[in-house]
């Protein structure tokens, strides 16, 4: 099991939104998110304050507590809270909730920040949930304002298109990287019907989205724009779970004290989450995991602090240079252990290293392919070729050192007789001098036969041991 699974983690708040303070990333949530090496299935929340939210997003969560209900929110910290979790349906993915606190509320958050609260959580979600109590009318609509403001929240390229036709083609290019849309309806009181027929939720929605003569202009907008950003769409309506009095201690009331339909709506709605809410993509079609949704994290909130806007190109590119330099060095790290794991020095030839070289060479590449993405100009896998070709260097001048030291021992060992007899004075008699070369023949005979020498058999070390036997 990956230790994100072991270990699921409590929420946090990721990013606070404290009154009067501007946005801050919370090191601690960002260390665990980073540790997640996972790909991470991310469902945001957003809405107005005491509307279900937090009660939801514990179902979705499958527990009975996490995220601090309206009731005990009182001292918690506003802004986006994380929640990470192994993820119920897709083995090996880890599923991020992403809830927000605090929209609307003027007493306890930065109400400035809300749009960028709500911006935020469209950058960070695969699956985005906005939730509203009642109906979709005119009002709901009027309190998705933000989204008519998202170009101004959100860049998607780092210089804006040159051709008149810059909106629409930045429209177009908005929903591409943009989360799948959920509607989540609460207090729904009204019966699924139009003019007399029933019909499903997401006919529901997408009538409401529509068009209609008289309406303001403002309305129109809105309903544009979620049409427009938000391809796919979904919505999914709730009963008021449980009487009025009831409602304060939801998270307490047994299963059986809640209305059944509305049972029933909760777990149609996570059932979808589960089964369908993909894995966070990012332009270039690469999959985000926790490491790399918390660089994202820091990489928009830093632009929103720092007066810009958060651009999903410019932090696509910053990813990409965090994740190549890694994906380098993974694959370095790879081809170091095989060619320890597979080598033995010093090898009897050339060949046997170049081979094993172009074997892991090759696979160290595939590691290093898998994990890197919008690799421009192919610059970081040059990079990995020239680490790699001075890896093969080291693992050449290591060789021949092998080599060597290996023949080095072997002449120390052989030659050790010889010098004794030498100290001895035993071939300073008559005929020693021919004594002594046969001894030397055949200690060097006896040298060219002992195995695993490696590439330097004829070395300095041999010739050198000789000089001095001849000087002795
Ligand atoms: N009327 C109503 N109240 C709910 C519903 N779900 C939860 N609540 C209650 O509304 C209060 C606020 O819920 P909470 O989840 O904290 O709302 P949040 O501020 O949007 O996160 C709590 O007392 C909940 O028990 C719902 O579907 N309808
Ligand atoms: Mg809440």
């Amino acid at each position: 099991l990956a230790p994100e699974a072991e270990n699921p983690t409590n929420p946090m708040c990721l990013i606070e939104n404290n009154p009067k303070e501007q946005l801050r990333v919370n090191q601690e949530a960002l260390k665990i998110l980073q540790s997640i090496q996972q790909p991470v299935v991310v469902v945001a929340i957003v809405g107005l304050y005491r509307t279900g939210k937090s009660y939801l997003m514990n179902k979705l969560a499958g527990k009975k507590k996490g995220f601090s209900l309206g009731a005990t929110i009182q001292a918690q910290t506003m802004g986006i809270w994380m929640w990470c979790l192994p993820h119920p349906k897709k083995p090996d993915h880890t599923l991020v909730l992403l809830d927000t606190e605090g929209l609307g509320d003027v007493e306890k958050s930065n109400t400035a920040n809300d749009s960028w609260i709500f911006a935020l959580s469209i950058l960070l979600s695969s699956t985005f949930v906005y939730n509203s109590m009642g109906t979709i009318d005119q009002y709901a609509l009027e309190k998705l304002q933000y989204v008519t403001e998202l170009t101004k929240r959100i860049k998607v390229k780092s210089t804006p298109p040159k051709d008149s036709e810059g909106e629409e083609e930045d429209s177009s290019d908005f929903l591409r990287f943009f989360p799948a849309f959920v509607w989540a309806v609460r207090d729904f009181s009204l019966l699924l019907k139009l003019n007399g027929k029933p019909i499903t939720e997401d006919e529901y929605l997408e009538n409401a989205l529509k068009r209609k003569k008289g309406t303001e202009k403002k309305l129109d907008l809105a309903k544009k724009c979620i049409r427009q950003y938000f391809p796919s769409r979904k919505c999914f309506v709730f009963d008021r779970p449980a009487s009025r009095r009831a409602l304060e201690e939801l998270e307490d009331l047994p299963e059986s004290k809640l209305n059944p339909d509305f049972l029933e709506q909760v777990q149609h709605f996570c059932s979808y989450i589960h089964e369908q809410a993909q894995a966070k993509v990012i332009q270039g079609g690469h999959t985000v995991t926790g490491t790399s949704l918390g660089h994202l994290v820091v990489t928009y909130v830093d632009a929103i602090c720092s007066g810009s806007i958060p651009c999903i190109e410019n932090a696509v590119v910053a990813l990409a240079q965090i994740e190549n330099t890694a994906a380098v060095h993974e694959a370095i790290t790879y081809y170091e252990a095989e060619m320890g794991k597979h080598l033995k020095l010093p090898t009897e030839t050339i060949e046997e290293l170049l081979e094993a070289h172009a074997q892991y060479e090759k696979e160290a590449i595939k590691v290093f392919l898998a994990r890197a993405f919008k690799d421009v100009n192919h610059e970081y896998q040059k990079e990995l070729g020239t680490q790699l070709h001075a890896k093969l260097l080291e693992f050449c001048s290591r060789n021949e050192q092998a080599s060597s030291d290996r023949c080095q021992a072997v002449l120390t060992q052989l030659f050790q007789d010889l010098e004794e007899e030498i100290g001895k004075g035993s071939y300073s008699v008559a005929g020693g001098y021919q004594r002594f070369l046969d001894d030397q023949k055949e200690k060097v005979d006896q040298y060219y036969l002992v195995p695993g020498k490696g590439l330097m058999v004829i070395t300095a070390a041999l010739l050198s041991c000789l000089t001095a036997l001849l000087q002795a």
